[in-house]
């Protein structure tokens, strides 16, 4: 995944990786498809033989550090990290300088002229999570961690992280303070703002506000899984066929398959690429066996994956009578999203498909053991995860969890609002409360303050203040 714009992960950026000022060591982080090239400029290994633009991965190696016009610097340590194993999951360099404030900002200096940019706040931290080495919310943490130093700044890169969400919102919050501007005016300034055209205030929030952030909650799910793929979990009765569908689907012999009942004891996970969705594909114990210590600790270790999947996989065996365990199981995975799997296809009918009516599950047969119907099901997993719906767009910003719950209490607010206003009978001071409580919920998503927008805008528009 590539982000254009400002933060264009395709630049090679670089920055000061240690606090400012004096210190023991300090660090310059590169990062990005040149650092190679770029650490080449920068660094003369000791070592002739060693070819600084590629040098041995994850080894300290020493040398001189290079200023702008190849002047020796500093004695430094490089480290390279190799794409992908690397914080960003990009080619990576870092030199290790004395942490004299002058020298890191001599070898940034040379950096930038060799061609990087400098980082932006968080930006490595961005790249890490664009290269699916964190998802979003760790990405936050990391973000929040570096604010308690500098709180602005984190802002800022969240607000950047965001950017394509935070073009998104611009116009609803255009619309919350065009509304919270005319409210507050009729409250404050009564008669020179003598109608404050409550339907018309009501329809244009509802079309320009709730309408809108009905659609960003609603792409969430979807956009979730396509970005940060999802858990699907195989359950059945022992013996089904799960771990051979399970190597059936991962085109490998990752578990184990035997004709013995109670084969898989623990949950083991891949990944995989069903639909086009990154699956972290789990196949589990049979659900339902009688007990015994090891088997019930397998079962309980399959319930609780099962507990987090965003699809179940329900396996059943299509040549062997179905029995009170896949009926357990049925039961057991009817609040999940499922597909129901009718394995071993290729023996003998047992029972009818129609004694499965009424479970509410895509339902499909297929033979693990001979590779039938298996691109059939992989393209009903995607469909079943992503609702049908498309992959975001390169830009296209999808809420996270967080965000995604401020949005809903957005949403709630400004329906409260857009009741009060149609209803008219409420007072304008409690529709005033509702549309600043939307914008400050608004505000937590891309962090913009709200209050002083209000402010800003009950001047500009009405020009009360003469
Ligand atoms: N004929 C036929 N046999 C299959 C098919 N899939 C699996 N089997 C057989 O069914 C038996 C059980 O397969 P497993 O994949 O171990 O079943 P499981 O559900 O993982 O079983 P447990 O781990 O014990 O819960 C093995 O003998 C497989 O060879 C199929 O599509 N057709
Ligand atoms: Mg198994």
């Amino acid at each position: 995944m590539r982000v254009m714009g400002p933060y264009d992960s395709g630049d090679t950026i670089a920055a000061i990786a240690t606090p400012a000022g004096p210190g023991g060591i300090g660090i310059l982080r590169i990062s990005g498809p040149k650092a190679g090239e770029v650490a080449a400029r920068l660094f003369l290994p000791d070592n002739p033989r060693l070819d600084p633009a590629a040098l041995p991965p994850r080894r300290l190696i020493l040398g001189t550090a290079l200023g702008k016009q190849g002047r020796a610097v500093d004695r430094v340590l490089a480290v390279r990290f190799a794409a992908p194993r690397s914080y960003t999951t990009q080619e990576v360099v870092e030199l290790q300088s004395h942490g004299g404030p002058a020298v890191l900002r001599a070898l940034l200096a040379a950096a930038l002229a060799a061609g990087c940019r400098l980082a932006r706040p968080g930006e490595f931290t961005l790249r890490a999570y664009l290269g699916g080495r964190l998802d979003l919310s760790q990405a936050e943490a990391v973000a929040q961690l570096i604010a308690a130093q500098s709180e602005g700044e984190a802002r800022l890169a969240m607000a950047g992280l965001e950017g394509g969400l935070s073009r998104i919102l611009a116009p609803i919050r255009a619309a919350l303070i065009l509304a919270a501007a005319t409210v507050e005016a009729a409250i404050d300034f009564p008669e020179e703002t003598a109608e404050i055209a409550g339907p018309d205030l009501a329809r244009n929030l509802r079309q320009e506000a709730l309408e809108p952030l009905g659609r960003i909650i609603a792409r969430r799910q979807s956009g979730r899984v396509w970005r940060e793929g999802a858990l699907v979990v195989l359950c059945g009765r022992p013996n089904v066929g799960k771990s051979s569908l399970f190597n059936a689907l991962l085109g490998q012999n990752r578990a184990i398959v035997t004709s013995t009942a109670g084969t898989t004891r623990d949950a083991i996970e891949e990944s995989a690429l069903l639909g086009g969705v990154v699956c972290r594909l789990t196949d589990t114990a049979g659900l339902g066996l009688e007990p015994g210590e090891l088997e019930a600790l397998g079962r309980a270790a399959a319930r609780e994956r099962l507990g987090q999947a965003d699809l179940a996989l329900v396996v059943l065996d299509g040549g062997a009578a179905l029995t009170g365990e896949d009926r357990e199981v049925l039961a057991a995975t009817a609040g999940t999203k499922r597909v129901v799997v009718v394995n071993k296809r290729d023996l003998a009918w047992a029972w009818e498909l129609e004694t499965l009516a009424g479970q509410g599950a895509p339902i499909l047969r297929v033979s693990a053991k001979q590779g039938q119907g298996l691109e059939e099901l992989a393209r009903m997993v995607g469909e079943a995860l992503t609702g049908g719906q498309a992959e975001p767009a390169p830009g296209e910003a999808v809420a996270s969890q967080r965000q995604a719950e401020a949005l809903a209490a957005c949403a709630q607010a400004v329906g409260r609002a857009v009741e009060g206003l149609e209803a008219q009978s409420i007072a304008a001071e409690l529709v005033s409360v509702d549309l600043a409580e939307a914008l400050g919920r608004l505000g937590e998503v891309d962090g913009q303050d709200a209050p002083e927008a209000v402010i800003e805008a009950v001047f500009e528009q009405f020009c009360v203040g003469k």
